[in-house]
């Protein structure tokens, strides 16, 4: 999606995803948030300060703080929008078994229908029947959006070829040192949003030295120029923060704009460096 010069001004935009359905543009990510307080604090932190979006994912073992914050959170189920995410063993065990981890995820959430639901990973030979449970999951009116992460476009061949069906979504390690552009050049074609994770290097953007003059000039930090140019280059984003300050920080990205040359300056950044595993090796 080609940005268009001042759009993107609230925390409350949204992208429009395949199948019609909203999806706001920045959310809060809480991969790797385990203690049970933290995750609290850090959901009720992010929804008062207007965030829309959560993403959690089965492996975090936290999708029941997450349910439990948002309902405690005072704000209404239906002004939010949750993600969660399959697991590879149950992606292995097939079919019936993907269906079931979903059951799983929506009762340790407490919530009927999850907004976006996505294959974790892409298992080799496995992901043609794990996307048809989501593809029923979503005929059933159990998700309102169905997609993948960690897809290259290999991936995504496969179960599109196979079913007919395009992901709505892909969520994928992303940030000035990989910033996938051949990846986002098939998804634009395909119709597939791009959802960066990891977009803040896993604590690893003090090491790009490039960003402080840039942020300078801005008056913004490091990070709020990293998420900005995400939202620039139409990708969806989730940083993740436990600290109040930084869900602060990581949403004070509507008040500027980035001019062409400092996107590109950071589009040059790219070093397809990853900090996670490569998709096509893993082993879990
Ligand atoms: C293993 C989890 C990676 C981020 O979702």
């Amino acid at each position: 999606m080609k940005y268009e010069k001042g759009s993107i001004r609230s925390i409350g935009d949204c992208t429009v995803l395949n199948n019609g359905v909203r999806m706001p543009r920045l959310g809060y990510g809480v991969w790797q948030v385990e203690n049970p307080k933290e995750l609290d604090a850090g959901v009720k932190a992010a929804i008062r300060h207007g965030y829309i979006s959560i993403d959690t994912a089965f492996i975090y073992g936290n999708e029941a703080g997450v349910g439990k914050a948002i309902r405690e959170s005072g704000t209404p189920r239906e002004n939010l929008f949750i993600t969660t995410k399959l697991w590879n063993d149950s992606q292995r065990k097939g079919y019936d078994a993907c269906l079931k981890a979903f059951g799983k995820s929506r009762k340790a959430l407490g919530i009927d229908v999850v907004d976006l639901y996505l294959i974790h990973w892409p298992q080799k030979g496995k992901m043609v029947e794990a996307w048809k449970a989501l593809i029923q999951l979503q005929r059933d009116g159990h998700a309102r959006a169905i997609g993948v992460c960690n897809c290259q476009p290999h991936h995504l061949e496969e179960i599109i070829q196979a079913t007919g069906v395009i992901p709505a979504v892909n969520q994928v390690e992303l940030h000035p040192w990989l910033s996938q552009k051949p990846l986002l050049a098939y998804c634009e074609k395909e119709g597939i949003q791009v959802e960066a994770y990891s977009p803040l290097m896993t604590g690893h953007l003090g090491e790009v030295a490039e960003l402080s003059p840039i942020a300078a000039r801005y008056g913004k930090t490091p990070a709020q120029i990293v998420l900005r140019w995400d939202l620039q280059n139409g990708l969806v984003v989730i940083p993740k923060s436990v600290h109040e300050a930084r869900i602060v920080e990581n949403c004070s990205i509507f008040d500027f704009e980035l001019a062409e040359a400092d996107m590109a300056a950071l589009d040059a950044l790219n070093r397809n460096r990853r900090f996670l595993p490569d998709p096509d090796t893993i082993d879990f």
